[in-house]
């Protein structure tokens, strides 16, 4: 094993570590291994955006490798599905009963009706990203569209200023003016964080916009707090203010912005007062907003991914997107949008996920709308007979998650997960393989939050008979039959083949660097001095920051769907930005507000990744249980108690909590986390009441968007166990 010190002491050694996790920090970490022992994972003090500290989910993460409930072997259900009974196979059987599934399915329905169901659950480029693909093309499998997250935002992204990863976020340490839109930066870009307090020494003003207190809000100079999904009205109102008050840099907008005039026509209506009436937010507050950001130079702006999750969400972004067009920002150096800085990495995706092996004319479905499929709501031929899900836990995270369950518990199913652990989806599977974790493997971090490439190297073996997911599907491919030389490839071979090491931001950043460092940034400008739009050179096809589009059609980018070589082209899009009123809200919907008033909005847990570490009691008892927070007016109305257990419901499904009564929420508005096990819950979970919808464009969810009641079911010493959280502190030593 390829140690980076190993003369360190003869029993002691320390690998690179990359964190595995979908999370825009990326850290790069290091393995203290003691004999064959994972003793510690630390941060790397030397990287310049993990400066040693994790969060606090992986700050015990050598422990999360021992964690007794892991799945060590291969497993097959011995009871009915979802009663979490398995019994243990070896992999010869394992393998063979899928050969054999599969092989019936494929000659009976054809290999479309089984279908890959993954994510981003390892973000890696070799065990995450891109596992899996080409078996799955080869096989002839549906193709699986995974839009779970900035997949809205991408499109709007590249639609407006093309493939570009804009402001670095490093460079907000320069920064005087910081709006911070829909991300909760304290939990979620933790290590963004440093740049933003470097830059509030210096003077810089921060504001949150934030349907709720986040904690990130708390700790804002000022916190706006829209009704969730009407950001696209404060955005075109800060545009009106911006062009009725002769804010905008004019030479800027001449040279390098398309569609102006046609802006400034749709924009003329879009007063403060309307979206005062709309959002919620004062009108002198929006003019306030737009003054102050258009008057600062070095004015930054980070959109959280929140942002896409409503029906207007990516009409908002695109309207966001036009504010530093307007106003020139791009000519500072902390000028502009921070988005999921992923377009400059040079992956080889093509190469690995062959995509040119997915015949014309396959079918895709897309996960988030998996119940439907699975319940033959919508009209599939041949219908789903086989899942296999990996990197994902749609029983917990997709939309509409009743359906899902209900979907998994049809017995001509036949469904196969590899997990870690026996997840909500796991639980419900006939075949579990067991994978690794991330000392226990090779791969190659890429990153959606900042420009560094991370290594992250096989420390230990791997426990009991776990494989990697390459591995995993390495055994597959071998036992289906598929002996393409892509299959043959080893976990490291695959490492040094997914990124294009000729393209010119890798330029003096091999894989050699990688080894001796751990990290690589990209070639892309130093941050204190880098303005890459001051002269726009926007990729886009007039070169231009795009804020009018020509016949614009909705797609759904690479890499969240695989059909690279084929024309996407759905419905036509507006062609400028604009307010879209959300799918429910009491305003737009008052009939159905009279028996669900309350918008309902789940974002990320702080102590859980995801559903990741909501298994382990520690981390649960730091985030505290379900809980459900209400404004005291709400609260009233409803005659619930602080910690009175409450049932959340809707049209789609419902689940329990705990009520906190807080002045964090307006009244209206009901705020819950994300990530909570359905095993663990009373019933349900968040997405019990997410409708299967899809918003704007890229087929993004819409989480933000779902109108429920909420209802006290029990008195409140019931509902007292470990409800109250632990202070949790941010960041480990
Ligand atoms: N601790 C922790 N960190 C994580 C994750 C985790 O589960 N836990 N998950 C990771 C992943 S996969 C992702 S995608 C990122 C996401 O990270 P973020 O982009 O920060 O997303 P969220 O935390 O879901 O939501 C951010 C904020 O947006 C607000 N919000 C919700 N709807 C709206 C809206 O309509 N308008 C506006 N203006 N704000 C809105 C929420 O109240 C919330 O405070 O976090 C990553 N990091
Ligand atoms: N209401 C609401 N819903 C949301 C969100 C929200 O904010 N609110 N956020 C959405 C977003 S942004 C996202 S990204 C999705 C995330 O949704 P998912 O990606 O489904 O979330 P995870 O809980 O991370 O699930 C990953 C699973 O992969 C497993 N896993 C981890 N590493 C490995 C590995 O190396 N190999 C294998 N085989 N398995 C592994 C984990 O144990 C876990 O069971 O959720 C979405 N759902
Ligand atoms: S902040 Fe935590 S979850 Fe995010 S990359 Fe760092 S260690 Fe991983
Ligand atoms: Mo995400």
């Amino acid at each position: 094993m390829p140690a980076i010190n190993p003369a360190t002491t003869a029993n002691k050694k320390e690998f690179f570590g990359g964190c595995p996790h979908d999370c825009p920090d990326t850290c790069a970490m290091l393995y203290t291994v003691e004999g064959d022992k994972l003793i510690n994972v630390r941060g790397n003090p030397k990287h310049p955006i993990t400066r040693g500290g994790l969060c606090v989910k992986l700050n015990d993460y050598s422990d999360r490798h021992y964690n007794a409930d892991r799945v060590l072997y291969p497993l097959k259900r011995n009871g009915p599905k979802g009663s979490r009974a398995f019994v243990r196979i070896s992999w010869d059987r394992a393998l063979a009963e899928i050969k054999d599934r599969w092989t019936k399915i494929i000659s009976s329905d054809g290999a479309e009706a089984i279908m890959p169901v993954s994510y981003l659950g390892n973000e890696g480029l070799v065990q995450g990203l891109t596992v899996g693909d080409a078996f799955f093309n080869r096989l002839g499998a549906t193709v699986c569209e995974k839009t779970y997250c900035a997949s809205g935002s991408s499109t709007a992204w590249l639609l407006s200023v093309g493939p570009t990863n804009a402001l670095d976020p490093e460079s907000f340490a320069y920064s005087k003016y910081i709006i911070i839109w829909g991300c909760n930066t304290l939990s979620t870009n933790l290590h963004h964080w440093p740049f933003i307090v470097q830059a509030r020494e210096n003077g810089a003003k921060l504001v949150v916009i934030d349907p709720y207190r986040s904690r990130t809000a708390k700790q804002a100079d000022w916190h706006i707090a829209p009704k969730p999904g009407t950001d696209g009205a404060l955005a075109m109102a800060m545009i009106q203010t911006l062009i009725a008050e002769n804010l905008v840099d004019h030479d800027y907008v001449d040279k390098y912005v398309l569609g102006f005039p046609e802006l400034k026509e749709r924009a003329a209506t879009c007063t403060p007062e309307w979206a005062e009436k709309i959002s919620g937010i004062p009108a002198d507050d929006i003019r306030k907003l737009a003054r102050e950001y258009a008057t600062s130079r070095n004015a930054s702006i980070r959109i959280g991914v929140a942002l896409e999750r409503t029906a207007g969400g990516t009409q908002a972004i695109r309207a966001v997107i036009a504010i530093p067009a307007l106003t020139g920002a791009w000519k500072d150096v902390a000028g502009g949008i921070y988005q999921a800085p992923l377009w400059e990495f040079p992956v080889n995706f093509g190469a690995i996920c062959r995509p040119d092996w997915i015949k014309p004319g396959t079918r895709v479905v897309n996960l988030l709308k998996l119940g439907e499929a699975l319940l033959g709501e919508t009209k599939l031929d041949p219908p789903i007979k086989s899942l296999m899900v990996y990197n994902t836990n749609p029983v917990t995270q997709a939309m509409d998650v009743d359906k899902i369950v209900k979907g998994l518990q049809r017995d001509d199913l036949f469904t196969v997960v590899a997990d870690q652990f026996i997840s909500d989806t796991a639980a419900y599977a006939d075949i579990i393989l067991p994978a690794t974790m991330a000392a226990e493997h090779d791969d190659l971090m890429f990153s959606w939050g900042h420009y560094y490439f991370t290594l992250n190297q096989k420390a230990i073996e791997p426990p009991g008979q776990t494989c990697s997911n390459a591995e995993i599907f390495r055994r597959l491919a071998k036992t289906m039959g598929l002996t393409d030389p892509e299959f043959l490839k080893s976990d490291l071979e695959l490492v040094e083949s997914a990124v294009d090491w000729t393209a010119p931001q890798v330029q003096g950043i091999g894989m050699d660097l990688l080894r001796t460092q751990g990290y690589a940034k990209l070639n892309l400008g130093a941050a204190d001095t880098r303005t890459p739009h001051a002269e726009g050179k926007f990729p886009t096809p007039s070169g231009k920051c795009e804020i009018l589009l020509t016949d614009a059609k909705n797609f759904v980018a690479p890499p969240f769907r695989q059909l690279y070589n084929e024309m996407q082209s759905g419905e036509p899009i507006d062609p400028l930005p604009g307010y879209t009123r959300p799918y429910e809200s009491a305003a737009d919907e008052p009939e159905l507000a009279k028996l669900y008033p309350l918008n309902i909005i789940a974002p990320k847990s702080h102590a859980f990744l995801n559903t990741n570490y909501a298994n382990e009691p520690k981390k649960r008892r730091m985030q505290g249980d379900q809980f459900v927070l209400l404004s005291p007016h709400d609260a009233a109305e409803r005659m619930i108690e602080d910690g009175d257990k409450v049932k959340v419901y809707n049209r789609t499904g419902g689940f329990q909590g705990v009520a906190h009564i807080t002045d964090d929420v307006r009244a209206g508005l009901v705020v819950t986390t994300v990530g909570y096990w359905r095993t663990h819950n009373e019933e349900g979970t968040v997405n019990s009441v997410s409708a299967a919808r899809f918003g704007g464009m890229g087929n993004c969810p819409t989480f933000s968007d779902n109108l429920v009641q909420v209802e006290r079911i029990v008195g409140k010493n019931a509902a007292r166990s470990m409800h109250e959280p632990e202070p949790v502190a941010l960041v480990s030593a």
